[in-house]
């Protein structure tokens, strides 16, 4: 196998919490996105779409799409289950991670590629040049609030995100927050007690922080 990461980008980032959550080395090869690498023909000729992250397995097939590496993973390596270990678990793991990844994560992301002189001519992640549309910032900004409601209420009935144990659903949301705080330049957690809560115990985790520095 072998993984195609980049640090500083939000979408690796939780395949690379899964990867230490399960104490597995996986080959890793680093996509440079803020040279474009992604972009150059040597990595379009394995994911045409251009992202990371990207798994790639011994028999050639290329995984793509956070989500999908991630369920991956959970079934074929030993350690921690993080996806769900019966049907209602694994269908709030996914419903969190839902909710997550369009009312929060794409919150940030238009508000980021919406604004940012790097993101011009690419306001969506991969090759259509698509133009920056400003509006799009701003109601990005309004929805990482509302996102951030909602993770703070969630969060005043449940130790977790999605059940009484951490899992995938609590990775995704964690590096969500910590994008969005980046974007914003501020902590959008700020208020939110139970946010506050949930996300220093998840930054304290070893697997966190090792795939985090
Ligand atoms: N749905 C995908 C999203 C992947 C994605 O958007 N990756 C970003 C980094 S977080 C990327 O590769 N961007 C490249 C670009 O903007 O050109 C996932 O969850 O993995």
């Amino acid at each position: 196998m072998r993984f195609y990461d980049f640090k500083g980008a939000p979408s690796p980032t939780k395949v690379r919490i899964v990867i230490a959550e399960k104490g597995v080395e996986i080959p890793t090869e680093s996509v440079n996105l803020r040279e474009l690498e992604q972009q150059q023909e040597a990595y379009r000729a394995k994911h045409p779409g251009a992202t990371v992250p990207m798994l790639e397995l011994d028999d050639g097939t290329r995984l793509t799409e956070s989500l999908a590496i991630a369920a991956y993973l959970d079934e074929t390596c030993p350690g921690p289950n993080v996806m769900g270990e019966d049907a209602k678990e694994r269908a709030l793991v996914l419903m969190w991670h839902d909710i997550t990844a369009l009312e929060g994560y794409l919150g940030v992301q238009e508000l980021l590629r919406n604004s940012s002189e790097f993101f011009a001519g690419r306001a969506l992640p991969g090759i259509v040049p698509y133009e920056q549309i400003p509006a799009l910032a701003e109601r990005g900004r309004k929805r990482i609030g509302v996102f951030l409601q909602k993770l703070d209420g969630q969060l005043a009935t449940c130790e977790y995100l999605a059940c009484a144990r951490y899992t995938y659903a609590d990775i995704a949301a964690y590096v969500t927050v910590g994008f969005a705080q980046r974007v914003l330049g501020e902590d959008p957690a700020n208020g939110h007690e139970h946010v506050i809560r949930w996300r220093e115990s998840i930054a304290a985790r070893p697997a966190v922080i090792a795939a985090t520095q």
